[in-house]
């Protein structure tokens, strides 16, 4: 069992990776920020469950709803919020958004849109790992909609003859835009098609921060003996729509959103916490509040801050269509 400590960190992780969304979430309400937030409320225990059983240089690949795994992995919160309000203060120098950016210096490989990518992403950096001959474990991100591309099984098909050190993570939230699993996959579980490429998978519970830190921890321990791949399912729910012009319902009822609420990851653990007598509620309110504090002074500061100027437009394009006639 993880020590009080490291189970507190967590929490107040988790409530950071929250209270990011929801103060995102608010700046697209306010028309302060460029393109379009996608809500990860509701599937921070598996962005802080997988990040915190990584150690600093392990490798993670994130995609759309990816704010949560670059807050867990260690990011920098004004850079990161200056990137996804078009800052140059942010990680690509405010000119790649929410879903375009990247750093090394924390094991961020990249975040991207394009659905299916961090898998070839992930299974690239665990290739480049394995040749070395380091002990980074590269991780990949993705919604359960991402597994129907057709990259993804490819490059899991690599990642299994060549027993990369690579941790593949579904968020199964059970909805790729509108479309559910039960509409456009033919079976129950995801972690299934593991056996196809020649290693193991398993669904868990995605909204056990604790259990998907244990079930991390000894996929990348299997991974760092050259035990190969291992495909992790995690069941989960997103509690918003898919983006910001999204109620949510329609496609999804009232009733299934409100009942997947009381699953909450975070109270989860604080009533584990409190249970255990590792926490009060006193401390709990205390940590909330100091969180959410430095939230509002990091969107301050971000909204102040300089955006990209005009001359520099093509600092960074390497290349570009030429035109002809
Ligand atoms: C290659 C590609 N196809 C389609 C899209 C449009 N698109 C954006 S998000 C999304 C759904 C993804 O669902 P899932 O993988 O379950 O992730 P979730 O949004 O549920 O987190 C789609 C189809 C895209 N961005 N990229
Ligand atoms: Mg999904």
């Amino acid at each position: 069992m993880l020590n009080t400590a490291k189970r507190k960190e967590m929490l107040r992780t988790m409530i950071k990776v929250r209270a990011f969304e929801e103060k995102l979430n608010d700046l697209f309400q306010k028309k302060a920020m460029f393109g379009n937030p996608h809500s990860y409320r509701g599937q921070e225990a598996i962005a802080v469950g997988v990040c915190s059983a990584l150690e600093k240089e392990d490798l993670i690949a994130s995609y759309h709803r990816g704010t949560g795994h670059i807050v867990a992995k260690g990011a920098d919160l004004y850079r990161l919020m200056c990137e996804c309000l078009g800052r140059l203060d942010g990680y690509s120098k405010g000119r790649g958004g929410k879903m375009h950016m990247g750093d090394l210096s924390f094991g961020f490989l990249g975040n991207t849109g394009t659905v299916g990518a961090t898998v070839p992403f992930a299974t690239g950096a665990a290739l480049a790992a394995k040749i070395r001959g380091s002990r980074e474990v590269a991780v990949g991100f993705m919604g359960d909609g991402a597994m129907n591309q057709g990259v993804v099984h490819e490059a899991m098909n690599f990642a299994g003859l060549w027993k990369l050190p690579v941790v593949y993570v579904i968020e199964n939230n059970l909805y790729a835009m509108t479309v559910s699993m039960e509409r456009s996959v033919a079976i129950k579980q995801l972690a299934e098609r593991a056996a196809a490429y020649g290693f193991e998978g398993k669904a868990i519970d995605g909204n056990d921060a604790e259990l998907v830190f244990d079930e991390t921890q000894r996929a990348a321990e299997k991974a760092r003996k050259g035990g190969g791949a291992t495909l992790l399912e995690c069941m989960t729910y997103r509690w918003d729509g898919h983006f910001g012009g999204d109620p949510g319902v329609g496609y999804r009822t009232r009733e299934e959103v409100e009942e997947w609420k009381k699953r909450c990851p975070i109270m989860r653990l604080k009533k584990k916490l409190i249970a255990a007598g590792e926490l009060t509620e006193a401390e709990y309110e205390k940590i909330s509040a100091a969180v959410y504090q430095e939230l509002e002074e990091v969107a301050v500061k971000a909204q102040a801050a300089a955006l990209p100027p005009a001359e520099a437009e093509m600092d960074g394009v390497y290349a570009r269509e030429v035109a002809h006639g």
